[in-house]
């Protein structure tokens, strides 16, 4: 291959465990988003001790390196850089090295599965709340590179908010241990935290102390089926402002029900969203934890407020397993719109709660200026909707107006006071709306912080930071 880098060292460091070709290698020039490229090499890193070692070496060869878990990321950063570099897989570190009930930490490697911690600390009757969708095959270093989200976000926030320390390896290879085992921390700055959505710009995680919580006792969901998306969304205001905090509180639109349905039949009633030909209905999913009685009497609040909401439908499911399946098809959304359409785009804004109707209603005038269907999903709680675009990839046309409707979405997120992501990052897809996001000064900072711990660049470059290459661009107004 002309152009590729001179991997030498790295071979007589890492001798044959330096993939340079194969499956494997293939596999991992692409995440779950729709960019790709090739990756020149590929190591499985075993240790903190390998990680320090490739990033000495990348340093010194000035080799671009794009740390992977399992790739799930949807907006390309954990897609290989331009002129390939070097792929650092951390999904073989994945040893959970503790579940410690006195402390209320796990400590685990950074290829652990967010559903395995989750396993292990239930286990213990404790609770690692962070529960993003892909939570059965996305890893903790990937969810504290992206500060990943979830349906628990409105009650529980997200994984940035679980992180009691951390240990990091920068280029050059040195290795910084930050933050600490305590509940609290007034011990100078909060260097862990800056890791954390730093989508592999910065240093890559080896190993993470995170906060658990007592196990909630129980959990309770009500099913809300509504005429209209606004509807929908209106009702989950109400529920805000009537002092309930739920633990997850889910917007789906017809078809994003009709899409999971096939997936998990009959999970979300069968009959829940499809009534009227071509209706807008959409269902609302209220989960509310803790103890038994304030869970049910919580559930019945939410389900009185959707009947006086002029909800369609109010469906308890009758027991856990009714309950799992339905948030099972939930889950499920994004890869049963991968399997109904021939490409999609899964976005991510956010905004304010109270902005919530109106996005909502910006989404649906979008979708109707760029004649693209756009299936409204998300977090709605807390003001996180995906929503997904579905086009077909040989279709020029569809793709440049997919483009633009993606665009248009970012910009009225933030024309609306909210952001082009919530809990999925910038990566490569949006890396141009960053000077949009965020205030000049703070951009400048981040810059200096990138130079400071990176000064030749090697670690993702090409990712959130904007450099006019993303393919949504801002449209000139
Ligand atoms: C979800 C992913 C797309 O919430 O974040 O399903
Ligand atoms: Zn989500």
């Amino acid at each position: 291959m002309t152009g590729s880098p001179d991997l030498a060292p790295l071979r007589a460091a890492f001798g044959t465990r330096l993939v340079t070709e194969g499956p494997q290698l293939d596999a991992r020039a692409r995440d779950a988003s729709i960019v790709t490229r090739p990756a020149a090499a590929l190591l499985f890193a075993q240790s903190t001790a390998d990680v320090a070692t490739a990033l000495r070496l990348a340093d010194e060869m000035r080799l671009p390196i794009v740390p992977r878990g399992s790739g799930t990321s949807v907006t390309g950063s954990a897609v290989p850089p331009e002129g390939g570099g070097l792929v650092l897989d951390l999904s073989r570190m994945q040893r959970i090295l503790e579940v410690d009930p006195d402390d209320l930490v796990a400590v685990v490697e950074p290829g652990v599965l967010t559903a395995d911690l989750r396993r292990a600390a239930a286990a213990q009757r404790l609770f690692y709340p962070p529960d993003p969708a892909s939570l059965e095959t996305s890893s903790i270093g990937g969810n504290l590179a992206t500060n990943a989200g979830g349906a628990s976000g409105l009650k529980y926030g997200t994984t940035r908010d679980y992180v009691s320390a951390l240990e990091v390896v920068v280029p050059g290879g040195a290795v910084l241990r930050t933050g600490a085992r305590t509940v609290k921390n007034a011990t100078g700055y909060a260097l862990a935290q800056l890791f954390v959505g730093s989508e592999g710009t910065l240093g890559v995680i080896t190993a993470a102390t995170l906060r658990l919580l007592p196990l909630p006792t129980a959990e309770r969901t009500v099913l809300a089926g509504f005429d209209a998306v606004e509807a929908a969304a209106a009702f989950v205001g109400r529920v805000l402002a009537a002092g309930l905090l739920p633990a997850s509180l889910e917007l789906m639109d017809r078809r994003a029900v009709e899409a999971a349905s096939r997936i998990v039949p009959g999970a979300l009633m069968g009959d829940a969203a499809p009534s009227a030909q071509d209706g807008d209905e959409a269902i609302v999913l209220c989960r509310l934890d803790g103890t038994e009685l304030g869970a049910t009497e919580a559930q019945e609040a939410v389900a009185d407020m959707a009947r006086t909401s002029g909800a369609r439908l109010v469906h308890l499911p009758h027991d856990r397993a009714e309950e799992d399946r339905m948030w099972a098809a939930r889950r499920a959304v994004t890869p049963a719109l991968e399997q109904a359409s021939p490409a999609r785009l899964g976005e991510d804004v956010v905004v304010p709660r109270s902005r919530i109707v109106a996005m909502v209603g910006r989404i649906r005038e979008i979708a109707r200026q760029r004649r693209l269907t756009i299936v409204i999903f998300g977090h709605v709680g807390d003001g996180n909707l995906h929503p997904s675009i579905l086009f077909d990839p040989v279709d020029r046309d569809q793709v440049s107006r997919m483009r633009a409707a993606a665009s248009d979405l970012f910009t009225a997120a933030l024309e609306l006071g909210g952001l082009p992501s919530g809990e999925h990052g910038i990566g490569e897809l949006k890396k141009d709306f960053l000077p949009l996001a965020v205030d000049p000064v703070a951009l400048e900072l981040m810059r200096s912080l990138k130079t400071l711990l990176d000064p030749h660049g090697i670690l993702n470059p090409g990712k959130l930071f904007p450099d006019g290459r993303s393919p949504i661009q801002p449209q000139r107004r």
